[in-house]
């Protein structure tokens, strides 16, 4: 991922757009040898002054926006699920069909005010120039409040470096899934007492002796079919698909959630039949509460801290096994 997120602008309204150009050309004021010879002059930089303002703005936009096509697999469907691919090509495209067309009236309207024969004229033409300007720059109205919504989506992004080993953090809504990655990572995710906290895919970092694992925190996810997932949960499958090394599995077996374990254990075989290959390591949290646990799984805590340290050391353990397989596979 590159620098791209720094380099979006805030992106104006039409009316915005048509205010500042409008604004800047109203100051303009060029002397001529006489009134008629000022007057066109004049209206030649306004003329200018609006077109040229807008049009480098309106591409300026369109250029800042990430080339999909550059990005790799994961970030370009993160897009398409939090932004909708199709919609954000459709309201780039039609910016630069704006832009074209602004900058085809600002040439067209320069030529009829220097061919213009007495200043009445260059008034009336000046004017047709405002108002067309205006409609195509109007007519973009709905496509610049969408890159502007897509703008502060993609900001909010996580920056996920493709390098490093990456832990995975699923389960059902309201598990202690953030809770979990605050407890072992950089992450600051938000923490509540409800589900679907966690609207999107956080990123955290883990560091063990040398090594640095990235930990990301996903939204719950039910247990039903993909197709029926919104747009929430089909960012932790895309988390799961793309970046998972390994997955730790979060169940919460007080039922504090408002889920039951039947449907917890129901998603955990659906995850792992989606899922092969990838190691999982599935924990039972809120071990502080009075609840029986099903003895099979280890116990955590994420609010005290209980059993945390040992879960990292089998993250460690379970990665590094992977690193070995992994080197007994590279030709000798
Ligand atoms: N008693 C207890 N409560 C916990 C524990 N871990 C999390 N909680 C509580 O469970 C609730 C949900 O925690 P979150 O970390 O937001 O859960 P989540 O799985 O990220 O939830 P979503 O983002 O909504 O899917 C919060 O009220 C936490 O304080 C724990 O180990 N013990
Ligand atoms: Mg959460």
């Amino acid at each position: 991922m590159t620098d791209w997120k720094r380099r979006i602008p805030t992106i104006m309204t039409s009316q915005e757009l048509l205010d500042r150009a409008f604004a800047r050309a109203s100051k303009a004021e060029v002397p001529g040898s006489v009134p008629f010879d000022s007057v066109k002059k004049t209206n030649i930089a306004k003329i200018n002054g609006i077109g040229d303002m807008t049009v480098t703005t309106l591409l300026k936009y369109v250029r800042a926006f990430p080339r999909m096509e550059k990005e790799d697999e994961f970030f370009s469907q993160l897009v398409d699920v939090v932004v909708g691919l199709d919609d954000l090509k459709k309201a780039l495209s039609s910016i630069t069909w704006a832009a074209e067309k602004a900058s085809h009236l600002q040439r067209m309207y320069l030529h009829k005010v220097k061919k213009a024969p007495n200043i009445d004229t260059v008034a009336k033409v000046t004017r047709e120039f405002y108002g067309r300007f205006s409609s195509v720059i109007k007519q973009i109205e709905k496509d610049l409040l969408f890159a502007q919504k897509a703008r502060d989506a993609l900001k909010q992004l996580p920056s996920i470096d493709p390098e490093i080993p990456t832990i995975v953090i699923a389960g059902y809504p309201n598990v202690g899934k953030s809770q979990l990655t605050e407890r072992i990572s950089t992450a600051k995710p938000a923490v509540a007492p409800y589900p679907f906290t966690t609207k999107g895919i956080q990123v955290g970092h883990l560091r063990v002796g040398w090594h640095t694992y990235q930990v990301v925190d996903t939204p719950g996810l039910l247990d039903r079919e993909l197709e029926q997932r919104n747009a929430i949960e089909l960012q932790a499958i895309l988390a799961l698909k793309y970046l998972a090394h390994i997955i730790v599995f979060v169940f919460d077996p007080s039922e504090t959630c408002g889920y039951t374990m039947d449907r917890q254990e129901a998603l955990l075989r659906s995850v792992r039949d989606s899922f092969p290959g990838i190691p999982f390591i599935e924990v039972e949290n809120k071990a502080d509460l009075e609840w029986g646990g099903t003895g099979k799984r280890p116990r955590i805590s994420a609010s005290t801290g209980e059993g945390v340290d040992e879960l990292v050391k089998l993250i460690e353990a379970t990665l590094k096994a992977e690193r070995l397989e992994r080197m007994d596979e590279l030709p000798q």
